[in-house]
């Protein structure tokens, strides 16, 4: 297993800094690797037109992310810190919570240095550097969300210390992951796991099988998730100052609350749910998950 891990993710064993970050040592990335890059990044530069938010879109130039190859985080963060103070600091996978909440209330995202294997261009066990900063990043660019991801971190600092960490974990699977936002237009993505994604991409917006209700704080935190397919349920915020605003209050009452409050399965609707599509779930009934 040691092995196979290595042979996925060549920084599995790089010496650490006690935050968890290491050096991304960007000459150190092949052809092949900028190649997969390049290859993702155009892959997903061809569905997201008329799918990303605008704010999405506008930081991806902001950022200059279209650029070839792999980006440098020590350049892209001079790029970012300009725009909202984020920094971008590379780590070699999924780092401890307490760790993990300490940079976003800094307003350091940490990403994957790897870049995931040929094998996996398509299905990810663990964020590498094309969902990090091709998914997460480009937000960070955006005033307001910046503002929310950093309220995030200490929230989560917060929910650690009070043992609700599921809670407010989904929070940020159901938004900061896989969150839709609501605009004249239509339905657009923000969430990072969808814009990483060319499949997710076009079901969470266009499928007939995903609920997609209203955003709904305490709703969401007593909605259990999947992590290895689609969303069955998507949440759809009327803005990024919707998002920053609900997250400013003290969820110690709402902590409270759901100690008493049963969760709700993935794929469920309830009374009280601003419905906006009701999915028909042929996607997981398919594959047998959907419960009835
Ligand atoms: N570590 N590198 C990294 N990236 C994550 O997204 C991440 C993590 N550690 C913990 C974690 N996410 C989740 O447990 C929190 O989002 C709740
Ligand atoms: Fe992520």
């Amino acid at each position: 297993m040691a092995e196979a891990l290595a042979d996925k993710n060549r920084y599995a064993h790089a010496p650490r800094n006690a935050d968890w970050t290491i050096d991304q040592d960007w000459a150190s990335y092949t052809p092949e690797e900028h190649d997969r890059w390049n290859r993702l990044f155009a892959r997903q530069a061809r569905v997201l037109p008329g799918r990303a938010c605008d704010a999405f879109l506008a930081a991806k130039q902001k950022l200059e992310l279209s650029r070839a190859g792999i980006p440098d985080f020590a350049e892209l963060s001079e790029r970012l810190a300009r725009l909202t103070g984020w920094r971008v600091v590379p780590v070699a996978g999924l780092i401890p919570d307490d760790a993990f909440f300490d940079h976003l209330a800094n307003r350091r995202f940490p990403a994957g240095a790897f870049i995931r294997p040929e094998r996996e261009l398509d299905y990810l066990s663990e964020p590498d550097v094309f969902h990090d900063v091709f998914g997460h990043v480009p937000l960070l660019a955006d005033p307001v969300y910046a503002e929310f991801l950093e309220a995030y971190g200490k929230g989560g600092q917060r929910a650690l210390r009070r043992g609700q960490l599921h809670n407010l974990a989904r929070l940020y699977w159901y938004t900061v992951e896989f969150g839709l936002l609501a605009t004249p237009a239509g339905l657009r993505i923000f969430g990072a796991g969808i814009l990483s994604s060319p499949g997710e991409s076009v079901f969470s917006l266009e499928d007939s099988s995903p609920n997609r209700i209203a955003f709904d704080l305490e709703r969401i935190m007593r909605t259990k998730y999947i992590i290895s397919d689609y969303q069955q349920t998507y949440f759809v915020v009327e803005s990024f100052e919707q998002l920053l605003a609900e997250c400013y209050q003290d969820f110690g009452a709402l902590y409270d609350d759901l100690r008493a409050q049963p969760d709700i399965e993935a794929h469920a609707l309830c009374a009280g749910d601003r419905v906006l599509t009701q999915g028909d779930q042929h996607y997981f009934r398919a594959r047998g998950m959907a419960a009835e």
